[in-house]
């Protein structure tokens, strides 16, 4: 899942596509570089990051989703809490919605996302975004994540939601310390038990500079392994700023998973 945030302050990319010509130019790149899905966002969910009004979100994502729709065949994730901007964007045909409240914020969420036939990933956070990172705290964190998912779920499937459009996500850095994150990058196998496909963003975050120091512009070697460990614990999608590394890292991971499934065979 190739990054398009059209925002002024996203923490990896903030400002860099502000403009809807920028963002249609960078997902253009992103899908030569192979990404089989482009997520489109309009509101910055980094730590700290500010809610932003549902007209200003609506136009800052609206004019990327059409003109993508129009010249590619790809899904189209739109990154949002908010129903109105979900319903405007898959009236201009993206397919997906891509909600880090896991349709909590806004209770239309689920509802819509059913009587669109759209898919959507529930994403795990802890608090909101203004004040996730004040002091997140668990007991075992990736049985709490997991409970949680499964309890959204559910929320999805008696929406009227189909099982086979549900994605579960772990919200890497959504109320969480470094430790916690990695411990969920260990256990993601315990998230994938629960029937859905999971999607891991663990692209340039601030808990692979925690490790290394690096800032974030040289974040690119840490977040291809956080991918490949990802996949090789039960991703089925990362959602990746640098799609062409990630491609060739992730191919390694699942060409050494599915000889290790037929080695496992014989
Ligand atoms: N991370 C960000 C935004 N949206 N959506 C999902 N499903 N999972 C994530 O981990 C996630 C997300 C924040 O990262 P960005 O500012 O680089 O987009």
């Amino acid at each position: 899942m190739g990054i398009v945030n059209v925002t002024p302050d996203s923490f990896a990319d903030g400002g860099h596509h502000a403009t809807a010509e920028q963002a249609v130019a960078h997902a253009r790149r992103l899908i030569a570089e192979g990404a089989d899905l482009i997520d489109i966002g309009g509101e910055s969910t980094r730590p700290g990051a500010q809610p932003v009004a549902v007209e200003v979100e609506r136009a800052r994502v609206l004019p990327v989703v059409a003109a993508l729709r129009a010249e590619t065949g790809l899904p189209i994730s739109v990154d949002t809490t908010k129903a109105e901007v979900a319903a405007a964007a898959l009236a201009a045909g993206a397919d997906m919605v891509n909600d880090v409240s896991a349709g909590r914020f806004d209770s239309a969420m689920l509802p819509l996302v059913a009587e669109r036939g759209a898919a959507v990933v529930l994403m795990h956070m802890q608090g909101t975004p203004a004040t996730m990172q004040q002091a997140p705290a668990y007991g075992d964190v990736v049985a709490e994540v997991a409970a949680f998912l499964a309890e959204r779920a559910a929320a999805a499937r008696s929406a009227g939601i189909d099982a086979e459009r549900i994605w579960v996500d772990p919200g890497i850095g959504f109320g969480k310390r470094p430790e916690h994150n990695l411990a969920l990058l260990a256990h993601l196998e315990r998230l994938a038990a629960l029937g859905f496909p999971v999607l891991v963003g663990a692209s340039r975050k601030t808990f692979l500079g925690a490790l290394g120091g690096e800032p974030v512009e040289a974040r690119l070697a840490a977040s291809l392994a956080a991918a490949v460990l990802a996949v090789a614990h039960g991703a089925r999608a990362v959602r990746v700023h640098d799609v062409a590394p990630t491609r060739r890292a992730v191919a390694v991971a699942d060409a050494v998973g599915y000889a290790s499934r037929v080695a496992g065979t014989r």
